[in-house]
């Protein structure tokens, strides 16, 4: 046989073996009682508040019925990129994430669509190339600004519960500017204190280099040596963890609990804190509804992908619940957490 009938003939068996597995994988996908497979990446598996989006996006599933929900550790681009491939290769027809740097957003479309990939966003809102939200993908989220509001005035409160005179007292805000939505709370935390009377000049701001408790830390430890005159601390930050490395840097620079109050957000993140035998700085955090992110951002991908309804482009979840040592087991068992 000369060369080219042979590679004729093996471009012949390559061409079949291409239609017999594409048209068996077709039927896999198409028969009707294989599961709608979808994706649910998130930036922080270690974070409850995202085991909590997991757990419920599974509820979901389960009542939607013919539901996987296929759940993927995204930390960085190159594991969220991977993460596309490999859910495309399984015939996942879509999936929700919370990215690990908002920045990605238009990698993570291009992906997505390359392989006719249905995206929801949940938590954290993608930036395109000049830095602005993409309105355009639907996102569930909370209501940021709000939530950082009720942060402010609790902090407040407590400070006004514990007789603390402003001259003795200091404001530490760990930031984290780069990520809208910490932006957002930790502004209107800043912007009810000052409402309620807290001078300006008396609130200190430290960026953090990395959202997790060591880098809360560091940024809370390099404003504390700054500011020895202040005997009594509030708290500000955008979740649990930031507030819980603040507390964790006074704890370390000598304050006692009485003389810190640090109220975070997330809820689920702050179990362990609140379960401790003593009271900490750590005075409470505002829980919002993990829940719900879970639940609506699968329950509203499936209906996109399986009926066509358009998802709304932005829903905001809002009504947060203040969690103390007090009360924070009946608060997580009426929700089912
Ligand atoms: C961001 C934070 C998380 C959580 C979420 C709703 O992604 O990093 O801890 O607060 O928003």
């Amino acid at each position: 046989m000369n060369i080219y009938k042979r590679n004729f003939l093996k471009s012949i068996v390559a061409i079949s073996v291409l239609a017999i597995t594409g048209i068996h994988s077709n039927l896999a996908y198409s028969s009707s009682d294989s599961p709608m497979k979808l994706g649910f990446l998130v930036k922080q598996p270690e974070e409850p508040w995202f085991q909590t989006e997991w757990r419920f996006a599974d509820k979901a599933a389960q009542d939607l019925g013919g539901v996987e929900i296929i759940k993927i550790a995204a930390p960085d681009g190159e594991k969220t990129l991977n993460a596309i491939d490999n859910l495309a290769a399984s015939g996942a027809k879509g999936f929700v994430i919370c990215t690990p740097d908002p920045k990605l957003g238009p990698a993570i479309i291009a992906k997505a669509r390359s392989y006719d990939l249905k995206v929801f966003t949940v938590d954290d809102q993608f930036l395109n190339a000049a830095g602005e939200p993409m309105t355009n993908v639907p996102l569930i989220m909370m209501a940021a600004t709000e939530i950082g509001q009720r942060q402010g005035t609790e902090l407040y409160k407590e400070m006004q519960k514990r007789g603390w005179e402003i001259k003795d007292t200091a404001v530490l805000a760990i930031t984290a500017d780069e990520l809208d939505t910490a932006r957002r709370r930790t502004e209107g935390s800043i912007e009810s204190l000052i409402q309620n009377g807290f001078p300006t000049e008396k609130i200190y701001k430290s960026p953090t280099k990395s959202n997790d408790i060591p880098g809360a830390l560091d940024a809370a430890n390099s404003m504390l040596v700054q500011h020895p005159e202040v005997k009594n601390w509030l708290i500000v930050g955008m979740n649990d963890n930031t507030v819980l490395g603040g507390v964790r840097a006074t704890e370390g620079q000598g304050f006692k609990a009485e003389n810190v109050v640090g109220i975070g957000i997330n809820g689920v993140d702050a179990i362990n804190e609140l379960s401790k035998s003593k009271p900490t700085g750590f005075y409470g955090s505002l829980m919002p509804s993990p829940d719900l992110h879970g639940y609506q951002s699968v329950e509203m991908l499936y209906r996109w992908i399986k009926e066509g309804v358009e998802p709304p482009k932005y829903t905001a979840i809002g009504e947060a619940v203040l969690l103390t040592r007090d009360n924070f087991r009946e608060e997580l068992a009426k929700k089912g957490l």
